[in-house]
């Protein structure tokens, strides 16, 4: 039984060594023609010696272009003109074909900064470089430390396998490279993070999931610097360290150029402003959104949602966020209701009563256009943007409703045709008041499994939304999927022109690439729309496929908005993890990445967990820790029970206690998320080591976090344990809940008796955290109420913080008020501008740490106030 799965493992290791050893023998590239001037360097690459085509051809001419970028924004330059130090901290390193026909991401997915702004007498970062074999090198200016040096191996650049490979110091502490499940601080051995876009389930260790996000943060000696490699295409990305080879990281893609972006940091926070200046900034969102969200997929009907939002109101937990999955649409087809268990009557009534009540609704919209959706699909092929082959013909395989083709991002009228769907389903068809989109199976995930010659018959047999769940028997006068199901064939044989000819390197195998990346679902072809499909102006979906769901998200929020800015334009949720303790503890530093690092703040992970059936302790803790994540949503999978929180006395208890402090603290939240819009320093949600960048012993610490930069959160994270340790590092902390003044040592703290409604968090001395005083149960209601302000003074008495106001909705408010707060010597000065109108006071202020005063609800000095938003002021407290 054993042999022959010996067997094929031996062939696949000989396979390997055999690609190895002729990496090995790979000539390398010798520079020439190199001109230099203070800003710029470019060069000629040639093959320095035989072609080795290991995974293709050996791509004989190469051009390097080196640019010094300032990659600083305006809030820098202030900084910079008072601080005197190297400003420019962005260093393009580009490597690209001289005949220019290797795939390069088109501009409409990102407009990467080129040009060259800086200079190498200014710069942070310096580039060097051996002409043969050719190798470069990154060093900063004032320590000299090379941050990135590739002369351990030759550069590999062939049609369909590229290779860079950097020396690093042992032991390396590299971050960011998701989105994956795998530790905060990157694994230095063995390790490889593979970039194709997967829509699994359960997280899988080591597996490559739903989005890429190719920078990397490494943190030397309390400094720090990142590395962008602009580059969609498949790769994995290596680190380990062998003796002979010592430590390295290594990119293998199956494509594309080397388009790299060196930001100089030295600050954690530093390197992440400045990717956001390759990037974006990120989205601004609406003050809704921070409410608590619940979601189910599998509710059987309207009904169902109405008692769902009936038992948040009888159990007293403030339900802010109604969401509908893919149960709402007919047959599973993208913008349509089901007349039956949806109707459109009912469906009007659900949202007005939600809306009456300050309530939100939020629906699931899917990429696929059905071909028996003729009204869809006939307006698709008559805009011509439905995906094709190579031959000319629509593609088509298998999505939720059937048979069913898939949007070209890239075409022209893509974004035409997108609007026109949403607007007929959200005015003409139905005029749902609907308040927020939710895409999914963007990756973009397709159910015909390869070849999928016949993906009509595929979906006639296996393509149909899955059977109902048990709970529909209870409805028995819901009707099953009509039997007239037909995928209607004709649409699919029309054949249709390409719109202009292949591009990118000509002749290359696109479906089985002989370098075979890491996928977690094998082949290229696996579960996924076709490597070979063409995209509008000749794109192979080989190289646009990890840019699809960018694709959809844009066209999505332009549809929504009137076409508006570029940056980053949507949140994030960390998809279908699963009720496990460890799925509870992996979500902190998804959280951490996306927030800090990738620039996506409005993260969170599905609550209690999406597949298998969660338990109440755990639940109870996930409703607790969820509340200190920026997107709140409660979620589970249609195969596990429901898991809302009224469902358990625990979860319930647990629950309401979360969302009165979380609601407290949505707009010092909201604040720390405008801000971080604005000039993309990480605000929201912060690793340990973005605030203490110098502390080596935050560098491995994955189970706490800043939720802004003022509370440390430590959630207990075993089963059945009530004790948690957890990490102070040497500062001045106030216990958030009771008031209580800790010293920290730079060690581990003991915790007991950490009830299961309960989770420690603590402020850090010298902020100042304004709070809504307790008493709403939505959003709408919270934004009239009062303030209180708590005071937490450093270690010298002092303390800040500040306070954004403004409609909470508006993209670009009218009036807004910035805020600041100074605490120093005894007194508080409150100023900044005050233009948003608000009936809103500070009722209260408190001072950590003194006695004295009336004592409020925390230890501390509390004086009862009455100060409206309107004007600053100064006050001893
Ligand atoms: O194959 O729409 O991550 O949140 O409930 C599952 C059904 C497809 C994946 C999403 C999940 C959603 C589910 N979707």
């Amino acid at each position: 039984m054993g042999r022959p799965l010996q067997l094929v493992c031996q062939l696949l290791a000989y396979t390997t060594l055999a690609f190895t050893a002729a990496l090995e023998s790979c000539p390398g590239y010798s520079a020439s023609n190199v001109q230099q001037t203070s800003q710029t360097l470019t060069a000629d690459l040639s093959l320095a010696g035989e072609a080795c085509n290991v995974f293709g051809e050996d791509i004989s001419d190469l051009k390097l272009l080196v640019e010094y970028q300032t990659g600083i924004n305006t809030s820098r330059i202030i900084a910079c003109t008072l601080i005197d130090y190297r400003a420019d901290t962005r260093l393009h390193v580009k490597i690209y074909d001289a005949a220019q026909q290797v795939f390069q991401i088109p501009e409409h997915f990102l407009t990467l900064p080129s040009g060259a702004d800086g200079t190498s007498d200014s710069s942070s970062l310096i580039f060097t470089y051996a002409a043969s074999p050719f190798s470069f090198a990154v060093q900063r200016a004032d320590t000299k430390e090379t941050l990135f040096n590739t002369s351990a191996a030759n550069l590999v650049f062939e049609s369909q396998y590229i290779r860079l490979r950097t020396s690093l110091p042992q032991d390396p502490y590299i971050y960011g490279l998701g989105e994956d499940s795998d530790p905060f601080r990157r694994p230095t051995q063995n390790y490889s993070r593979t970039f194709w876009n997967v829509g699994d389930s359960f997280l899988p260790a080591g597996s490559n999931l739903y989005g890429i996000h190719p920078i990397y943060v490494e943190m030397r000696d309390g400094q720090a610097h990142g590395v962008f490699l602009a580059n969609s295409d498949g790769m994995d990305i290596k680190i380990n360290s062998t003796e002979t080879e010592g430590q390295y990281l290594e990119y293998n893609a199956l494509g594309g150029i080397f388009d790299l972006y060196f930001l100089a940091g030295p600050t954690p926070s530093d390197v992440s402003q400045q990717y956001a200046g390759i990037v974006g900034l990120p989205a601004e969102v609406a003050y809704w959104t921070y409410g608590f969200h619940q979601c189910k997929y599998g509710w059987p009907d309207v009904y169902f949602l109405a008692e769902v939002v009936q038992n948040y109101s009888d159990a007293g937990i403030p339900l802010e966020v109604l969401w509908t999955d893919i149960d709402y649409m007919d047959r599973r087809r993208t913008w349509t209701l089901d007349p039956d268990r949806f109707p459109l009557p009912k469906m009007q009534e659900l949202v007005d009563y939600l809306h009456e009540r300050n309530m939100s609704y939020i629906v699931m919209v899917d990429p696929p256009v059905a071909l028996n959706d003729t009204k869809s699909y006939d307006n698709a092929l008559q805009k011509d943007v439905l995906l094709k082959r190579a031959n000319g013909t629509v593609f088509v395989a298998t999505m939720w409703p059937g048979a069913t083709s898939w949007v070209d991002w890239l075409h022209p009228n893509a974004q035409d045709f997108w609007d026109s769907e949403v607007m007929s389903f959200f005015s003409e068809d139905t005029g749902l008041d609907v308040d927020g989109i939710w895409i999914d199976m963007n990756d973009p995930a397709n159910f015909c499994p390869w070849p999928c010659d016949d993906p009509v018959g595929y979906a006639a047999t296996h393509g149909q939304p899955p059977p109902p769940p048990d709970l529909r028997t209870t409805w028995p006068e819901l009707p099953g999927f009509p039997a007239d199901f037909q995928p209607n064939t004709t649409n699919a044989a029309v054949k249709r022109e390409v719109s202009g000819n292949m591009t990118g390197y000509p002749g290359r195998n696109l479906l089985y690439p002989q370098y075979q990346i890491n996928n977690t679902d094998g082949n290229l072809t696996a579960n996924t729309i076709w490597p070979d499909l063409v995209h509008y102006g000749g794109y192979a979906h080989y190289d646009i496929h990890n840019l699809f769901a960018q694709g959809m998200i844009t066209a999505t929020r332009s549809s929504l908005l009137d076409p508006a800015g570029s940056g980053n334009s949507t949140g994030h949720w960390t998809g279908d993890n699963a009720s496990l303790w460890d799925h509870y503890r992996i979500s902190i530093r998804q959280n951490m990445e996306f927030a800090s690092i990738f620039q996506i703040p409005t993260v969170g992970a599905d609550v209690c967990g999406f597949n298998l059936a969660t338990t109440e302790t755990l639940c109870a803790r996930w409703a607790v820790l969820g509340a200190w994540y920026p997107f709140y949503r409660n979620h589970a999978d249609i195969s596990a029970p429901n898991q809302e929180f009224y469902l358990w006395p625990l979860v319930t208890e647990a629950a309401k206690k979360a969302i009165k402090t979380r609601m407290q603290l949505i707009d010092y939240f909201y604040t720390q998320l405008h801000y971080q819009t604005l000039d993309g320093i990480p605000r929201t949600i912060l690793p340990l080591m973005y605030v203490y960048p110098s502390d080596a012993n935050t560098l491995d610490n994955e189970l706490q976090f800043f939720f802004g930069p003022s509370l440390l959160v430590s959630p207990v994270t075993e089963e059945n344990v009530t004790t948690v340790e957890f990490y102070l590092p040497k500062d001045i902390f106030y216990d958030f809940f009771t008031g209580e003044k800790v010293t920290g040592q730079g060690a581990m703290v003991t915790r007991n008796d950490v009830d299961y409604t309960d989770i420690p968090v603590h402020i850090r001395g010298g902020s100042i955290i304004p709070m809504r005083v307790d008493g709403a149960n939505n959003t709408k209601l919270l934004r009239e109420l009062d303030f209180e302000l708590l005071i937490a003074p450093d270690l010298n008495g002092n303390a800040e913080g500040r306070l954004y106001l403004d409609d909470g909705e508006s993209i670009k408010p009218t009036a807004i008020s910035e805020i600041n707060f100074t605490y120093s010597g005894g007194s508080l000065t409150v100023n900044g501008t005050f233009d948003f109108q608000t009936s809103s006071k500070i009722a209260s202020i408190t001072v950590l740490g003194k006695t004295g005063g009336y004592g409020g609800a925390r230890l501390g000095s509390s004086s009862t106030q009455d100060r409206p938003l309107t004007e600053g002021f100064t006050v001893s407290v």
